[in-house]
Protein backbone atom coordinates (compact mmCIF):
# COMPACT_ATOMS: atom_id res chain seq x y z
CA UNK A 1 0.00 0.00 0.00
CA UNK A 2 1.03 3.82 -0.48
CA UNK A 3 2.04 5.77 2.51
CA UNK A 4 -1.70 7.06 2.25
CA UNK A 5 -3.61 3.71 2.16
CA UNK A 6 -1.11 2.95 5.10
CA UNK A 7 -1.94 5.58 7.08
CA UNK A 8 -5.82 4.90 5.96
CA UNK A 9 -5.26 1.09 6.95
CA UNK A 10 -4.04 2.61 10.96
CA UNK A 11 -6.97 3.98 10.92
CA UNK A 12 -9.16 0.89 9.76
CA UNK A 13 -7.68 -1.09 11.71
CA UNK A 14 -8.84 0.87 14.95
CA UNK A 15 -12.36 -0.19 13.76
CA UNK A 16 -13.99 -3.25 14.48
CA UNK A 17 -14.30 -4.91 11.35
CA UNK A 18 -14.41 -8.31 9.83
CA UNK A 19 -11.89 -9.89 7.45
CA UNK A 20 -8.48 -8.77 6.63
CA UNK A 21 -8.54 -5.35 5.15
CA UNK A 22 -7.44 -5.73 1.36
CA UNK A 23 -8.06 -2.19 -0.31
CA UNK A 24 -9.35 1.14 0.94
CA UNK A 25 -10.15 3.47 -2.62
CA UNK A 26 -11.85 6.71 -2.46
CA UNK A 27 -15.62 6.22 -3.48
CA UNK A 28 -18.62 8.16 -4.72
CA UNK A 29 -19.67 11.69 -5.45
CA UNK A 30 -20.29 13.55 -2.07
CA UNK A 31 -19.46 17.29 -1.78
CA UNK A 32 -18.67 17.32 2.14
CA UNK A 33 -16.59 14.27 3.55
CA UNK A 34 -13.85 12.69 2.35
CA UNK A 35 -15.50 8.90 1.69
CA UNK A 36 -13.51 5.83 0.99
CA UNK A 37 -14.20 1.95 0.26
CA UNK A 38 -12.85 -0.47 2.54
CA UNK A 39 -12.44 -4.18 0.89
CA UNK A 40 -11.64 -6.61 3.32
CA UNK A 41 -11.56 -10.52 2.35
CA UNK A 42 -14.83 -11.02 3.80
CA UNK A 43 -17.06 -7.90 3.27
CA UNK A 44 -16.99 -3.92 2.41
CA UNK A 45 -17.34 -0.68 4.54
CA UNK A 46 -17.69 2.88 4.12
CA UNK A 47 -14.95 4.90 5.78
CA UNK A 48 -15.20 8.54 6.40
CA UNK A 49 -13.11 11.54 6.83
CA UNK A 50 -16.04 13.73 8.74
CA UNK A 51 -15.53 17.56 7.37
CA UNK A 52 -15.05 19.37 11.08
CA UNK A 53 -15.27 22.67 9.10
CA UNK A 54 -18.66 21.65 7.69
CA UNK A 55 -20.05 19.71 11.37
CA UNK A 56 -17.68 21.03 14.37
CA UNK A 57 -19.29 19.28 17.14
CA UNK A 58 -18.77 15.37 15.72
CA UNK A 59 -19.97 14.23 19.08
CA UNK A 60 -23.21 15.59 18.44
CA UNK A 61 -23.28 15.02 14.75
CA UNK A 62 -22.51 10.90 15.78
CA UNK A 63 -25.08 11.19 18.66
CA UNK A 64 -28.02 12.40 16.11
CA UNK A 65 -27.03 9.62 13.40
CA UNK A 66 -26.99 6.85 16.34
CA UNK A 67 -30.68 8.19 17.20
CA UNK A 68 -31.69 8.33 13.98
CA UNK A 69 -30.80 5.19 12.63
CA UNK A 70 -31.47 3.49 15.77
CA UNK A 71 -35.33 4.84 15.21
CA UNK A 72 -35.54 3.47 11.96
CA UNK A 73 -34.64 0.47 12.48
CA UNK A 74 -36.81 -0.24 15.28
CA UNK A 75 -38.78 0.82 12.45
CA UNK A 76 -38.19 -2.19 10.43
CA UNK A 77 -36.08 -0.13 7.90
CA UNK A 78 -32.80 -0.01 6.32
CA UNK A 79 -30.43 2.60 7.37
CA UNK A 80 -26.82 3.44 8.06
CA UNK A 81 -25.20 1.14 10.31
CA UNK A 82 -22.52 2.42 12.25
CA UNK A 83 -19.76 0.12 13.06
CA UNK A 84 -17.88 0.87 16.01
CA UNK A 85 -14.33 1.12 17.36
CA UNK A 86 -12.25 -0.93 19.00
CA UNK A 87 -13.02 1.51 21.76
CA UNK A 88 -16.58 0.77 21.31
CA UNK A 89 -17.28 4.56 19.79
CA UNK A 90 -19.36 5.40 17.33
CA UNK A 91 -16.34 7.57 15.64
CA UNK A 92 -13.21 8.12 16.31
CA UNK A 93 -10.29 11.01 16.37
CA UNK A 94 -6.38 11.32 15.42
CA UNK A 95 -4.34 14.47 13.87
CA UNK A 96 -5.90 14.10 10.24
CA UNK A 97 -9.17 14.67 11.52
CA UNK A 98 -12.35 12.80 12.63
CA UNK A 99 -13.08 9.12 11.33
CA UNK A 100 -16.26 6.85 11.49
CA UNK A 101 -17.38 3.65 9.61
CA UNK A 102 -20.65 2.42 8.54
CA UNK A 103 -21.55 -1.01 6.74
CA UNK A 104 -21.52 -0.76 3.09
CA UNK A 105 -24.93 -1.21 1.80
CA UNK A 106 -24.72 -4.10 -0.80
CA UNK A 107 -26.08 -4.28 -4.23
CA UNK A 108 -27.37 -0.91 -4.90
CA UNK A 109 -27.17 2.01 -6.88
CA UNK A 110 -27.16 6.30 -6.32
CA UNK A 111 -27.76 7.97 -9.48
CA UNK A 112 -26.32 11.57 -10.02
CA UNK A 113 -28.88 11.79 -12.61
CA UNK A 114 -32.20 10.38 -12.86
CA UNK A 115 -32.43 7.62 -15.44
CA UNK A 116 -35.88 7.58 -15.71
CA UNK A 117 -39.05 9.16 -14.22
CA UNK A 118 -40.63 6.04 -12.44
CA UNK A 119 -36.74 5.62 -10.09
CA UNK A 120 -37.93 9.63 -9.48
CA UNK A 121 -41.33 8.53 -8.67
CA UNK A 122 -40.00 6.01 -5.97
CA UNK A 123 -37.16 8.51 -4.77
CA UNK A 124 -39.99 11.04 -3.66
CA UNK A 125 -42.04 8.22 -2.06
CA UNK A 126 -38.90 7.36 -0.26
CA UNK A 127 -38.20 10.65 0.92
CA UNK A 128 -41.94 11.25 1.41
CA UNK A 129 -41.81 7.97 3.75
CA UNK A 130 -38.77 8.96 5.99
CA UNK A 131 -40.58 12.41 6.18
CA UNK A 132 -43.61 10.19 7.67
CA UNK A 133 -41.05 8.27 9.62
CA UNK A 134 -39.08 11.49 11.58
CA UNK A 135 -42.42 12.61 12.41
CA UNK A 136 -43.00 9.79 14.97
CA UNK A 137 -39.29 10.20 16.37
CA UNK A 138 -38.95 12.78 19.31
CA UNK A 139 -36.90 15.46 17.66
CA UNK A 140 -36.33 17.11 21.04
CA UNK A 141 -33.15 14.41 21.57
CA UNK A 142 -31.30 16.24 18.49
CA UNK A 143 -29.02 18.96 18.01
CA UNK A 144 -28.80 21.64 14.94
CA UNK A 145 -25.70 20.08 13.34
CA UNK A 146 -25.18 23.10 10.85
CA UNK A 147 -27.41 26.59 11.98
CA UNK A 148 -29.71 28.59 9.93
CA UNK A 149 -28.99 25.70 7.23
CA UNK A 150 -31.87 26.41 4.63
CA UNK A 151 -32.13 30.17 5.85
CA UNK A 152 -32.20 31.20 2.38
CA UNK A 153 -32.35 34.81 3.87
CA UNK A 154 -29.19 34.41 6.06
CA UNK A 155 -27.58 32.42 3.06
CA UNK A 156 -27.89 35.45 0.86
CA UNK A 157 -26.41 37.98 3.82
CA UNK A 158 -23.28 35.38 3.74
CA UNK A 159 -23.76 35.34 -0.49
CA UNK A 160 -23.39 39.31 -0.17
CA UNK A 161 -20.52 38.82 2.07
CA UNK A 162 -18.40 37.15 -0.67
CA UNK A 163 -19.17 39.52 -2.58
CA UNK A 164 -18.20 42.55 -0.67
CA UNK A 165 -15.31 40.18 -0.01
CA UNK A 166 -14.11 39.16 -2.75
CA UNK A 167 -11.51 37.59 -1.57
CA UNK A 168 -9.72 36.25 -5.07
CA UNK A 169 -11.04 39.02 -6.88
CA UNK A 170 -13.43 36.79 -9.10
CA UNK A 171 -16.30 38.94 -8.63
CA UNK A 172 -15.76 41.32 -11.54
CA UNK A 173 -15.79 38.60 -13.72
CA UNK A 174 -19.34 37.48 -12.11
CA UNK A 175 -21.39 40.45 -12.82
CA UNK A 176 -24.30 38.40 -14.50
CA UNK A 177 -24.57 35.62 -11.65
CA UNK A 178 -24.34 38.09 -8.73
CA UNK A 179 -26.80 40.58 -10.34
CA UNK A 180 -29.33 37.10 -10.55
CA UNK A 181 -29.03 36.73 -6.99
CA UNK A 182 -29.63 39.94 -5.97
CA UNK A 183 -32.60 40.14 -8.22
CA UNK A 184 -34.35 37.37 -6.48
CA UNK A 185 -33.80 39.11 -3.20
CA UNK A 186 -37.95 39.19 -2.40
CA UNK A 187 -37.82 35.33 -2.81
CA UNK A 188 -35.74 34.44 -0.11
CA UNK A 189 -37.90 35.15 3.06
CA UNK A 190 -40.83 33.37 1.80
CA UNK A 191 -39.91 29.95 3.61
CA UNK A 192 -38.59 31.50 6.73
CA UNK A 193 -41.28 33.59 7.36
CA UNK A 194 -44.21 30.98 6.83
CA UNK A 195 -42.40 28.89 9.63
CA UNK A 196 -42.01 31.98 11.90
CA UNK A 197 -45.78 33.13 11.73
CA UNK A 198 -46.71 29.39 11.82
CA UNK A 199 -48.54 29.47 8.31
CA UNK A 200 -45.99 26.72 7.20
CA UNK A 201 -45.36 23.80 10.00
CA UNK A 202 -42.16 23.38 11.28
CA UNK A 203 -41.10 19.25 10.83
CA UNK A 204 -38.01 16.90 11.73
CA UNK A 205 -36.52 16.95 7.66
CA UNK A 206 -33.51 15.71 6.00
CA UNK A 207 -32.33 18.62 4.50
CA UNK A 208 -30.24 17.40 1.83
CA UNK A 209 -31.97 15.28 -0.40
CA UNK A 210 -30.17 15.15 -3.32
CA UNK A 211 -30.74 11.48 -5.56
CA UNK A 212 -27.05 10.68 -4.75
CA UNK A 213 -28.35 10.44 -0.68
CA UNK A 214 -30.67 7.48 -1.56
CA UNK A 215 -29.33 4.41 -2.70
CA UNK A 216 -31.92 1.95 -4.91
CA UNK A 217 -31.64 -1.83 -5.30
CA UNK A 218 -29.11 -2.72 -8.36
CA UNK A 219 -32.01 -5.05 -9.34
CA UNK A 220 -35.33 -3.60 -8.67
CA UNK A 221 -33.98 -0.44 -8.52
CA UNK A 222 -36.54 0.52 -5.99
CA UNK A 223 -35.25 2.94 -2.93
CA UNK A 224 -33.49 0.61 -0.27
CA UNK A 225 -31.98 3.39 1.88
CA UNK A 226 -31.54 7.09 2.66
CA UNK A 227 -28.59 8.08 3.51
CA UNK A 228 -25.98 11.38 4.44
CA UNK A 229 -28.22 11.47 7.78
CA UNK A 230 -25.58 14.62 8.84
CA UNK A 231 -28.29 17.50 8.43
CA UNK A 232 -31.66 15.88 9.94
CA UNK A 233 -32.55 18.94 11.55
CA UNK A 234 -36.16 20.85 11.95
CA UNK A 235 -36.60 22.41 8.80
CA UNK A 236 -39.73 22.83 6.14
CA UNK A 237 -40.93 19.77 4.06
CA UNK A 238 -40.72 22.19 1.42
CA UNK A 239 -36.81 22.06 2.14
CA UNK A 240 -36.72 18.45 1.53
CA UNK A 241 -39.29 18.57 -1.70
CA UNK A 242 -37.30 21.23 -3.29
CA UNK A 243 -33.68 20.08 -2.83
CA UNK A 244 -34.80 16.50 -4.19
CA UNK A 245 -36.50 18.67 -7.44
CA UNK A 246 -33.35 21.08 -7.70
CA UNK A 247 -31.25 18.38 -8.21
CA UNK A 248 -33.14 15.22 -9.44
CA UNK A 249 -35.35 17.24 -11.82
CA UNK A 250 -32.70 18.35 -13.85
CA UNK A 251 -32.11 16.79 -17.53
CA UNK A 252 -28.19 17.02 -16.64
CA UNK A 253 -25.65 16.97 -14.07
CA UNK A 254 -25.31 19.60 -11.55
CA UNK A 255 -22.14 20.59 -12.97
CA UNK A 256 -22.66 20.00 -16.85
CA UNK A 257 -20.68 22.58 -18.48
CA UNK A 258 -22.73 22.54 -21.27
CA UNK A 259 -25.61 24.43 -20.37
CA UNK A 260 -27.68 23.59 -24.05
CA UNK A 261 -28.02 20.13 -21.99
CA UNK A 262 -29.68 21.26 -18.80
CA UNK A 263 -33.05 21.81 -18.52
CA UNK A 264 -35.98 21.61 -16.01
CA UNK A 265 -38.11 18.61 -16.53
CA UNK A 266 -42.05 19.11 -15.19
CA UNK A 267 -42.54 15.39 -16.12
CA UNK A 268 -39.58 14.51 -13.35
CA UNK A 269 -41.31 17.12 -10.98
CA UNK A 270 -44.95 15.20 -11.78
CA UNK A 271 -42.96 12.24 -11.09
CA UNK A 272 -41.61 13.06 -7.78
CA UNK A 273 -44.67 15.24 -6.57
CA UNK A 274 -46.69 12.12 -7.16
CA UNK A 275 -44.41 9.68 -4.95
CA UNK A 276 -43.94 12.32 -2.10
CA UNK A 277 -47.11 13.54 -2.12
CA UNK A 278 -48.84 10.13 -2.63
CA UNK A 279 -47.02 9.43 0.96
CA UNK A 280 -47.58 12.51 2.51
CA UNK A 281 -51.06 13.43 1.43
CA UNK A 282 -52.35 12.60 4.99
CA UNK A 283 -50.31 15.55 6.53
CA UNK A 284 -49.70 18.16 3.97
CA UNK A 285 -51.05 21.50 4.65
CA UNK A 286 -52.76 22.83 1.87
CA UNK A 287 -50.16 26.09 2.22
CA UNK A 288 -47.19 23.58 1.99
CA UNK A 289 -48.62 22.10 -1.51
CA UNK A 290 -49.09 25.54 -2.63
CA UNK A 291 -45.80 26.39 -2.38
CA UNK A 292 -44.28 22.88 -3.35
CA UNK A 293 -43.19 24.84 -6.76
CA UNK A 294 -42.08 27.44 -4.84
CA UNK A 295 -39.87 25.06 -2.26
CA UNK A 296 -38.02 24.18 -5.49
CA UNK A 297 -37.13 27.28 -7.35
CA UNK A 298 -35.80 28.52 -3.46
CA UNK A 299 -33.46 25.40 -3.40
CA UNK A 300 -32.05 26.09 -6.31
CA UNK A 301 -31.53 29.47 -5.85
CA UNK A 302 -30.07 28.94 -2.27
CA UNK A 303 -27.64 25.87 -3.42
CA UNK A 304 -26.65 28.40 -6.19
CA UNK A 305 -25.72 31.10 -4.69
CA UNK A 306 -23.96 29.28 -2.20
CA UNK A 307 -21.23 27.63 -5.00
CA UNK A 308 -20.81 31.11 -5.68
CA UNK A 309 -20.23 32.47 -2.50
CA UNK A 310 -17.91 29.61 -2.55
CA UNK A 311 -16.30 30.05 -5.63
CA UNK A 312 -15.80 34.11 -4.79
CA UNK A 313 -14.20 32.70 -1.39
CA UNK A 314 -11.79 30.22 -2.71
CA UNK A 315 -13.27 27.24 -2.53
CA UNK A 316 -13.40 26.24 0.85
CA UNK A 317 -16.92 24.61 1.08
CA UNK A 318 -17.10 22.37 -1.34
CA UNK A 319 -15.12 20.06 -3.11
CA UNK A 320 -14.61 20.84 -6.20
CA UNK A 321 -12.17 19.21 -9.00
CA UNK A 322 -10.94 22.19 -10.99
CA UNK A 323 -10.83 25.96 -10.35
CA UNK A 324 -14.25 26.64 -12.11
CA UNK A 325 -15.77 24.17 -10.73
CA UNK A 326 -18.69 25.97 -8.33
CA UNK A 327 -19.20 28.08 -10.70
CA UNK A 328 -20.20 26.12 -13.76
CA UNK A 329 -22.37 24.44 -10.83
CA UNK A 330 -23.62 27.81 -9.82
CA UNK A 331 -24.67 28.14 -14.18
CA UNK A 332 -26.85 24.97 -14.07
CA UNK A 333 -28.86 26.10 -10.96
CA UNK A 334 -29.47 29.57 -12.86
CA UNK A 335 -30.48 27.78 -15.65
CA UNK A 336 -32.63 25.93 -13.79
CA UNK A 337 -34.02 28.59 -11.87
CA UNK A 338 -34.93 30.52 -15.34
CA UNK A 339 -36.80 27.20 -16.34
CA UNK A 340 -39.18 26.92 -13.52
CA UNK A 341 -40.05 30.44 -13.58
CA UNK A 342 -40.67 29.84 -17.16
CA UNK A 343 -42.84 26.61 -16.07
CA UNK A 344 -44.46 27.88 -12.80
CA UNK A 345 -48.02 27.50 -14.22
CA UNK A 346 -47.35 23.93 -15.28
CA UNK A 347 -46.09 23.35 -12.10
CA UNK A 348 -48.62 24.86 -9.76
CA UNK A 349 -51.37 22.25 -12.53
CA UNK A 350 -48.98 19.32 -11.33
CA UNK A 351 -49.08 20.35 -7.79
CA UNK A 352 -53.39 20.85 -8.06
CA UNK A 353 -53.90 17.13 -9.79
CA UNK A 354 -51.23 15.30 -7.61
CA UNK A 355 -53.48 16.67 -4.28
CA UNK A 356 -56.88 16.27 -6.11
CA UNK A 357 -56.23 12.27 -7.15
CA UNK A 358 -55.41 9.69 -5.82
CA UNK A 359 -53.87 6.19 -6.45
CA UNK A 360 -55.55 5.95 -9.63
CA UNK A 361 -54.18 9.27 -10.87
CA UNK A 362 -50.41 8.23 -10.41
CA UNK A 363 -50.67 4.70 -11.84
CA UNK A 364 -52.43 6.32 -14.59
CA UNK A 365 -48.96 8.86 -15.06
CA UNK A 366 -46.69 5.22 -14.51
CA UNK A 367 -47.49 4.67 -17.87
CA UNK A 368 -45.77 8.09 -19.51
CA UNK A 369 -42.60 7.36 -17.99
CA UNK A 370 -40.46 8.00 -20.72
CA UNK A 371 -38.24 11.31 -20.76
P1 LIG B 1 -21.18 13.53 1.61
O1 LIG B 1 -21.69 14.14 2.87
O2 LIG B 1 -19.80 13.95 1.27
O3 LIG B 1 -22.15 13.71 0.50
P2 LIG B 1 -22.19 10.80 1.85
O4 LIG B 1 -22.40 10.29 3.24
O5 LIG B 1 -23.38 11.22 1.09
O6 LIG B 1 -21.08 11.96 1.91
O7 LIG B 1 -21.41 9.66 1.04
C1 LIG B 1 -20.93 9.88 -0.27
C2 LIG B 1 -21.41 8.76 -1.19
O8 LIG B 1 -20.91 7.50 -0.72
C3 LIG B 1 -22.91 8.58 -1.27
O9 LIG B 1 -23.49 9.44 -2.22
C4 LIG B 1 -23.03 7.11 -1.65
O10 LIG B 1 -22.84 6.95 -3.05
C5 LIG B 1 -21.85 6.46 -0.94
N1 LIG B 1 -22.21 5.87 0.37
C6 LIG B 1 -22.20 6.50 1.57
N2 LIG B 1 -22.55 5.65 2.56
C7 LIG B 1 -22.77 4.45 1.99
C8 LIG B 1 -23.12 3.14 2.48
N3 LIG B 1 -23.31 2.92 3.78
N4 LIG B 1 -23.25 2.13 1.58
C9 LIG B 1 -23.07 2.35 0.26
N5 LIG B 1 -22.72 3.54 -0.27
C10 LIG B 1 -22.57 4.58 0.57
C1 LIG C 1 -23.74 18.98 -0.27
O1 LIG C 1 -23.04 16.33 1.25
P1 LIG C 1 -23.64 16.33 -0.10
O2 LIG C 1 -22.66 16.30 -1.21
O3 LIG C 1 -24.69 15.26 -0.19
C2 LIG C 1 -24.36 19.98 0.70
C3 LIG C 1 -25.81 20.24 0.30
C4 LIG C 1 -25.85 20.79 -1.13
C5 LIG C 1 -25.17 19.78 -2.05
C6 LIG C 1 -25.07 20.30 -3.47
C7 LIG C 1 -23.83 19.53 4.42
O4 LIG C 1 -24.42 17.76 -0.20
O5 LIG C 1 -26.38 21.21 1.17
O6 LIG C 1 -27.18 20.98 -1.55
O7 LIG C 1 -23.83 19.50 -1.58
N1 LIG C 1 -24.30 19.44 2.06
C8 LIG C 1 -23.90 20.21 3.09
O8 LIG C 1 -24.77 19.26 -4.32
O9 LIG C 1 -23.61 21.39 2.97
MG1 LIG D 1 -24.04 13.02 0.24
Amino acid sequence: MSRVDTELALIASRFQLEGAVQSISPYGDGHINDTYLITTDQRRYILQRMNTDVFPDTKSLMRNIELVTGFLKSQGKETLDIIRSNDGATYLEDSAGAWRVYAFIEHTISYNLVPNASVFRDAGAAFGDFQNELARFDASQLTETIAHFHDTPHRFADFKAAVQKDELGRAASCKPEIDFYYAHADVYPIIMDGLKDGSLPLRVTHNDTKLNNILMDATTHKARAIIDLDTIMPGSMLFDFGDSIRFGASTALEDECDLDKVHFSTELFRAYTEGFVGELRQSITAREAQLLPLGAKMMTLECGMRFLADYLSGDTYFATDYPEHNLVRCHTQIKLVQEMEASEGRMDAIVEAVMESGSAETAENAKGDAL
